[in-house]
């Protein structure tokens, strides 16, 4: 269904680039999730609980705009297209552990914050990054923690596009954090000086910190 788009961004390698421009028009091919990675079995896209407070959002990447803004030197607006082509593309195995008890071990493919970040130009004033997505949901993390530790912003999953219920176009793979700092539908990203902003499930008294090492309960 959903996962139909994920064949576009690896199709060039596999039936050959246009020679001129180097892409080739989408085709759609039945992409099909991997399951293990490197000799570590993966969970699947289909293990995850649908729990976000508004249900899936749909987004229509046509009116797709990600805006980087606060605390930066430029405030940046840019479409799905413009982050997949100019931004450099990792991947790395992470876990996300929600509060329910579950959790699922995902080969993630993404931009890295940090990268967007850096060219917006954080004000040295900033120590706060706050998300805001699609559904009124919004969370933040220290700036410090965006930086040091890799942390990406996922367009694809075990190989597959995320799908709608997972956060197409993307999610940021709060690694090390509990499952709420794992925000889906990004909007937007927000430079503060703020550490003392809560995000939704952090207002409503889960750890801001969110430690998976820690209780997300604050004591
Ligand atoms: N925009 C948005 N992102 C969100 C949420 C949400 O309600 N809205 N829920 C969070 C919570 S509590 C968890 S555990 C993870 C779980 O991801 P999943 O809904 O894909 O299982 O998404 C997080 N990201
Ligand atoms: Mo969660």
């Amino acid at each position: 269904m959903i996962f139909l788009c994920a064949g576009i961004l690896i199709l060039p390698a596999l039936i050959g680039a246009d020679s001129r421009t180097g892409r080739s028009d989408p085709q759609t091919l039945a992409a099909v999730e991997i399951r293990s990675y490197q000799g570590l079995d993966l969970s699947s896209v289909n293990d995850f609980r649908e729990n976000s407070i508004l249900g899936p959002r749909y987004v229509d990447i046509s009116r797709y705009r990600l805006i980087i803004t606060g605390l930066v030197a430029e405030e940046t607006v840019l479409t799905y297209d413009e982050i997949l082509l100019k931004y450099p593309h990792y991947s790395k195995v992470v876990t996300l552990y929600c509060v329910e008890g579950w959790d699922a071990t995902i080969l993630w493919e993404g931009v890295l914050v940090r990268d967007l970040i850096n060219d917006a130009g954080a004000d040295p004033r900033a120590n706060t990054v706050i998300f805001r997505a699609d559904d009124g949901y919004t969370t933040s993390l220290p700036l410090e923690y965006i930086m040091d530790k890799d942390i990406l912003m996922a367009y694809r999953m075990n190989n597959v596009t995320l799908p709608a219920e997972r956060g197409y176009p993307f999610q940021l793979v709060a690694e090390d954090k509990w499952g709420y700092k794992w925000i889906k539908w990004i909007e937007t990203i927000e430079l503060s000086d703020d550490p003392s902003y809560r995000g939704y499930w952090e207002q409503r008294g889960y750890s801001d910190s969110a430690d998976t090492s820690e209780s997300f309960y604050n004591r």
